[in-house]
């Protein structure tokens, strides 16, 4: 057996289902051979568009994330893709063939492009040891959590191997709880406080904590929030504030402010969970609690750092707290402002007109119109606020938000990995015009594999995320302006079905499209206001 094909046999035994990638000579015989071992190959139209759908696929099941490309410019073109997962920290693993030989055109530094990713990199260098170095790939990725780039060179693959015989998949390793001393501090924090607030991020959702949080919480009267990534971690409990940060309603954001403790439970307290710090009150203490210690006091500092993981930490914590209870800020007259304190109840005039739909009003009735049980996947830029403020997600893992490296163009991809791996319930794909042209080529991925998505173009013809940082200088905004480009026509070319979208009215479309069960994917090419600007924006200019 060649190794090319050995490596494809071994990523089905070790449970591999789903992998994606672009297929050129390189890594030709590799899919193949997966495929034939029983694994499904979802083929992308660009290399970043491949890395990103295995990467929402990870975020999204809680599974490897795997990939294959081309050597040299299939790599190349994977770079975004690679950075942002690596960012992320997503357990990926992306197969990429290489040409070793520096004179061959396709030649590149692939280990020099894994640093910059911020990606770890290994080699396959040997036929005789090539099986096992990709298992030790696979584990690194598993329990490092670790975007790893494996380069398969062209003369290795090719070379003859024994074949295999069984092997197991490498688990991801079980949560450790922190050391008692610390998790007694915690205890001791938190029923001194009067007003805690527990804070989940993405940690929290990976280790499965809502449910020691939720008790931890019962037990201190605290409140709940969450980092955008882990939007809808706690949804459905009456004390949950929703997302920390630029996306907060101002019932949130306050009552955040006026915590006099935050307990952090797997998020890096990043300028946009904490408003560039104004989120956290100047009495406020802070306690951090994550399984890398680098996390620790990373991006401000916290007056308790904790290493261990969230629901182990939080089920010791939990226990340690025994038969303490406090009523914190939990009362009725509180559980009925939070219940009406979100953005939907926000009192807002709706400027739609003029052939142009109001954006917050329309995120507002698709929330309503679509089926509860939904992924949410949305692109960057300037509209990137109204789905998170707007549309609600069931659990911690159906927000799937790629923006650690805040690209733009990676938001289509997103969603279709996260459907991939959700095919039991409908996508909402949220992108900008912009966004959408540069993720333009997985449009024709979602037309032939026909997901359970609906996307939704907010559409303004134009980088308003650059106008509205740059027309207050008076500057000129014709590279950033762009004349109309007709998504619906796009999209119905690569078969979806599709609308335009002007006024409330037109959203019966969605409605007609549920009724008939999503016969195909639909895109709304939603002409959206350009002049309501979000507040959240001004913050982040501040920040660049
Ligand atoms: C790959 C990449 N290129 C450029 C940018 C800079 N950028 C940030 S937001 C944005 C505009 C995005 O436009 P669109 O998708 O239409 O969303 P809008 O801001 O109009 O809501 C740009 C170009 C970026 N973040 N990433």
């Amino acid at each position: 057996m060649r190794v090319g094909e050995a490596l494809g046999c071994a990523l089905a035994k070790m449970g591999v289902r789903d992998f994606f990638g672009v297929i050129g000579s390189g890594n030709f015989h590799l899919a193949n051979s997966l495929r034939a071992s029983g694994a499904r190959f979802i083929a992308a139209r660009h290399e970043t568009g491949a890395v990103t759908m295995a990467d929402a696929y990870s975020r999204a099941s809680g599974k490897l994330g795997v990939c294959t490309v081309h050597q040299g410019p299939g790599l190349t073109n994977a770079l975004t893709g690679l950075t942002e997962a690596a960012k992320s920290r997503t357990p990926l693993l992306l197969l990429a063939a290489e040409a070793t030989a520096p004179l061959s055109n396709f030649f590149i530094d692939q280990a020099g492009l894994a640093a910059v990713a911020g990606a770890v990199h290994r080699r396959v260098d040997r036929a005789d040891t090539a099986v096992a170095e990709l298992i030790d790939a696979v584990r690194l990725a598993l329990r490092e959590r670790a975007t790893v780039l494996l380069s398969l060179p062209l003369e290795v693959q090719a070379a003859e191997c024994e074949p295999l015989s069984d092997l197991v998949a490498p688990d991801a390793p079980e949560g450790r709880p922190a050391l008692a001393a610390d998790v007694d501090a915690l205890a001791q924090l938190l029923a001194s406080s009067q007003r805690p607030l527990i804070l989940a991020g993405r940690g929290a959702v990976l280790s499965g904590a809502r449910e020691p949080l939720e008790q931890v919480a019962d037990q201190t009267g605290a409140l709940l929030a969450t980092s955008a990534v882990a939007h809808g971690f706690f949804f459905g409990s009456p004390w949950n504030l929703g997302i920390s940060g630029g996306f907060s309603a101002p019932l949130a954001a306050d009552l955040i402010k006026d915590s006099d403790l935050v307990v952090v439970f797997g998020a890096s307290l990043n300028m946009w969970t904490t408003r560039r710090g104004h989120l956290i009150g100047r009495e406020t203490r802070v306690a951090q609690v994550d399984i890398n210690r680098d996390a620790l006091g990373a991006h401000r500092p916290v007056d308790l750092e904790v290493v261990g993981d969230a629901a182990a930490t939080a089920n010791a914590l939990g226990a340690a707290l025994g038969t303490h209870h406090s009523a914190g800020r939990r009362y009725d007259e509180m559980a009925r402002r939070i219940q009406h304190g979100g953005w939907r109840e926000q009192p807002f005039e709706d400027l739609s007109g003029g052939g142009r739909i109001d954006p917050r009003s329309m995120s507002i009735a698709l929330n309503a119109v679509l089926p509860s049980e939904r992924t949410l996947a949305v692109d960057s830029g300037h509209f990137m606020g109204w789905p998170p403020m707007y549309v609600d997600v069931p659990d911690g893992r159906s927000f799937v938000f790629t923006q650690s490296f805040m690209s733009v163009g990676l938001g289509l991809a997103t969603g279709l990995g996260a459907a991939i791996a959700r095919p039991d319930r409908l996508t909402f794909i949220a992108l900008g015009d912009g966004g959408a042209l540069m993720g333009l080529p997985e449009l024709e991925t979602l037309g032939r594999l026909g997901l359970d998505v609906l996307v939704v173009v907010y559409n303004d013809a134009s980088y308003a995320a650059e106008v509205h940082h740059f027309e207050p200088e008076g500057a000129p905004m014709d590279t950033v302006r762009f004349p109309e480009t007709d998504f619906a026509a796009l999209a119905r070319a690569v078969g979806l079905e599709a609308s335009t979208v002007r006024t409330l009215a037109d959203l019966q479309v969605v409605r007609d499209w549920l009724k008939r069960d999503r016969p195909k994917p639909l895109l709304l090419d939603a002409k959206v206001l350009p002049t309501v600007v979000a507040e959240w924006l001004e913050e982040a200019f501040r920040g660049h």
